[in-house]
This record gives C-alpha cells, sequence and structure tokens, in this order.
C-alpha cells in the first residue's frame, strides 16, 4: 500500500500539533507506522520536542516553510518512507503560511504521484477566530494576517474547526452551517483534539479521498508578505539551573508575565508557547490570546535542571520581541535560577518565494 501524505494547515495557534500529536499516539496504538514533519522558519521549536514524545519516526524542516524548502520537504517525505516503512505522513506546515494548494500539493502530485498519495488539504480554524472572520473581526491582527487565514480556510478541501469541546452543540452547529455557506467548495468538519470528537471521521476521509488540493485560489504575495512579515518570530532554547524549582510554576509565571507586556504593547499574539523538560517529564504551555489565561499542561514537577524551549509569534518587532521575552525570563528566574542560552533566533518572515506554483489542479495518475 502507498504512503499518504497528509498536510495539516491552519493560522497559528489553530490546534495543528495538537491534532497531530492526538492521532499520531492513536495510530501508534494500533500499530501502525506513523511519521510526522514539523515546520519552521527556525530550528528549535516546542512542536518538535513535544511531537517527539509522541512518535519515533519524525523530521523537521526547517529554516523555511515547506513551499519555499520544496526539496527539503520532499526529502524529509522520502526518509521517512524509505528508511523509516512510514504508512502514513502527517506534515504541520508554518502557521502563516497559505496557496499550499498551489505551491506544495499539486508539485507533489505532479512529480511523486507514483511514489505517495497525497491526502486532501486539511485547514483547521480556531472557532474563535472563525467566527471573528465569519462576523468581518480581526481577533486584533492585522489586516493583512486576517488576509492569511482568509487564503488558508479558501484553498482547503477540508475546513477542520478544532477545539469543538469549547462550544455547546448548537454553537458549533451553527459555526459549521455558515462556514459551509460561505465556502461551499469545502467540507467542513468539526473535531477536538482534547475529547478526541471528530478525529476517527477527519482521518478516514483524508486517508480514503484522493482529490487533494481541488482549490487553487489568487494570492496577492505583496499583501502575504506583509501579514507575515508583521509578526515577530523568536525561536530560543535555555539551560536552568536552581535548587528544588517547581517547574510548571515557572512555565506558568512567565507566560502570564509575558501576556501582560504583550497587552501592554497593545500586540496581538499569533501564538505563544514553551516546554520545560526534565528527563522524560515536561511541561507544556501556550498562549493564543491575551485575553485568555495560559493553557498549561503534563508537568515537568520539582528538580534541580530543566531545558526550556519557548517559541513566540507576536504582531511586534522581533528586537522588542526579542528584548520582552528575555527581561521576562530574568525576572522569573530572580536569583533563584540560572539560565544559559544555548540557542537564539529571532526574526520576522522573509518574503515568501515558493519553489513552485501550480495555477492548474495536476491529476494524480491513481486517478
Ligand atoms: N480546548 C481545546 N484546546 C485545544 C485543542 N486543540 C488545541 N488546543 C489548544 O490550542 C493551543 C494551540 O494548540 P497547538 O496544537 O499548539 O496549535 P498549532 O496550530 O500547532 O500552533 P502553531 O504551531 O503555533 O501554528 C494550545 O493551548 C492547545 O492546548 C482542543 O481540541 N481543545
Ligand atoms: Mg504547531
Amino acid at each position: 500500500m502507498q504512503t499518504s501524505i497528509i498536510l495539516v494547515g491552519g493560522f497559528l495557534g489553530a490546534g495543528k500539533t495538537s491534532l497531530l500529536f492526538e492521532t499520531a499516539t492513536r495510530l501508534a496504538r494500533e500499530g501502525k507506522r506513523i511519521g510526522l514533519i514539523t515546520n519552521d522558519q527556525a530550528p528549535e521549536l516546542v512542536d518538535t520536542t513535544l511531537l517527539e514524545h509522541a512518535v519515533e519516526i519524525f523530521r523537521e524542516v526547517s529554516g523555511a516553510c515547506v513551499c519555499c524548502n520544496f526539496a527539503g520537504f520532499t526529502e524529509a517525505i522520502f526518509d521517512l518512507i524509505k528508511n523509516h516503512q512510514a504508512e502514513v505522513i502527517i506534515a504541520e506546515p508554518v502557521g502563516s503560511c497559505t496557496d499550499l494548494s498551489a505551491t506544495v500539493l499539486q508539485p507533489l502530485k505532479d512529480h511523486f504521484g507514483k511514489d505517495f498519495v497525497v491526502a486532501p488539504l486539511t485547514v483547521l480554524v480556531d472557532p474563535q477566530r472563525l467566527s471573528d472572520i465569519l462576523d468581518g473581526r480581526d481577533s486584533g491582527l492585522h489586516p493583512s494576517a486576517v488576509y492569511i487565514i482568509e487564503k488558508q480556510i479558501e484553498e482547503a478541501d477540508i475546513i477542520a474547526i478544532s477545539k469543538a469541546d469549547l462550544l455547546t452543540e448548537e454553537e458549533i452547529q451553527n459555526l459549521q452551517r455558515r462556514a459551509e455557506q460561505e465556502w461551499p467548495g469545502s467540507e467542513v468538519l468539526v473535531v477536538s483534539s482534547k475529547t478526541g470528537e471528530g478525529l476517527d471521521q477527519w482521518l478516514s476521509e483524508v486517508v480514503s479521498r484522493t482529490d487533494a488540493g481541488k482549490n487553487i485560489v489568487e494570492v496577492d504575495y505583496d499583501i502575504y508578505a506583509e501579514g507575515e512579515a508583521v509578526l515577530g518570530w523568536l525561536n530560543t532554547t535555555l539551560e536552568l539551573k536552581g535548587d528544588s524549582i517547581d517547574w510548571d510554576k515557572f512555565a506558568k509565571d512567565l507566560l502570564t508575565r509575558l501576556s501582560r507586556r504583550f497587552d501592554e504593547a497593545d500586540s496581538a499574539i499569533g501564538h505563544v508557547k514553551l516546554i520545560v523538560e526534565v528527563g522524560s517529564n515536561f511541561v507544556i504551555g501556550n498562549l493564543i490570546s491575551t485575553d485568555e489565561p495560559p493553557t498549561i499542561r503534563r508537568s515537568a514537577g520539582v528538580g534541580n535542571e530543566a531545558r526550556m524551549t519557548l517559541n513566540a509569534r507576536v504582531q511586534m518587532a522581533p528586537q522588542e520581541l526579542e528584548k520582552i521575552a528575555f527581561e521576562e525570563i530574568a525576572n522569573v528566574c530572580g536569583s533563584n535560577i540560572r539560565s544559559e542560552v544555548i540557542a537564539l533566533k529571532c526574526l520576522s518572515p522573509g518574503y515568501p518565494r515558493p519553489t513552485y506554483r501550480y495555477d492548474r489542479v495536476v491529476t494524480p495518475p491513481s486517478n
């Protein structure tokens, strides 16, 4: 049987990594060989660190998005198939990426349609953001960032409304109906990685359907580039040392402080996430808005040494983001915790220049 390549797109914080984690865990339990691919503008990813706790077959494509580093992406796919016998591969492109149907799905089908099956493009959408888009609100984001979200949804084969557990049955049905009316060329599903709702249906659809990349949309690359460039992007990893430190509290305090600072600066958050690891234990924290408190999951417990990776995508200049992040790390560490920076990248994404861009829908050889 041919390997399926499943792309799960969607804006920052939409729930992509959570879906990958939950799906990978389920498939691995069934004895399936599942490979995951993460992707970012820079290395040192919270998502990679987290997902490596879920599966063994894994590749990170960093330094550019998969559309601009198509060769890196396909090399990762072939490594997982040939060297690790992956039967299903799920890839998470960068959350600020769009135009994936034209720049990734069509060239994959055209060049490698005989080697693997390209699954329909799934785009996850946070219900609050979806509701804002449908009502013409901007969620505090720059208009060009909102444009990216709109394009992501428009090109989806499957729009998956995420985090269904946060809404009532009636609210979710209403949102689903409105999305179906707005984007009649896409199927609209509802999922929750937290409860597992809708995951089996989503998975059976993506591995059985072969109509991948039905929708190629017009994208104004100047607006797309601006939407990415308004975001500061920080990836850093630190070694932390102290005596009997409560690392879960550390993670929560840091995210709470960062949220306050971004709120004071009136800067919308794309996604701020961190993972603190103590041996095989870890705590993960996420912040997707200054209006909501950070979420903290799992536990790193109490200990003397930890390793923290912090990824922040915030609507502000990267220099300002770096300054705020390290001021708050210093504040939370105080005199009790010594910190050493192991890796640091701070940037704003460059102009997207995809390796390929197709303006026609490719029919794969298996059709
Ligand atoms: N309640 C609830 N929260 C969820 C669900 N899925 C994801 N989240 C939360 O949403 C936040 C973002 O989730 P991620 O999976 O990291 O989102 P992402 O799309 O991978 O984000 P980026 O990699 O930054 O683009 C985290 O706080 C998750 O815990 C869900 O099904 N229910
Ligand atoms: Mg992610």
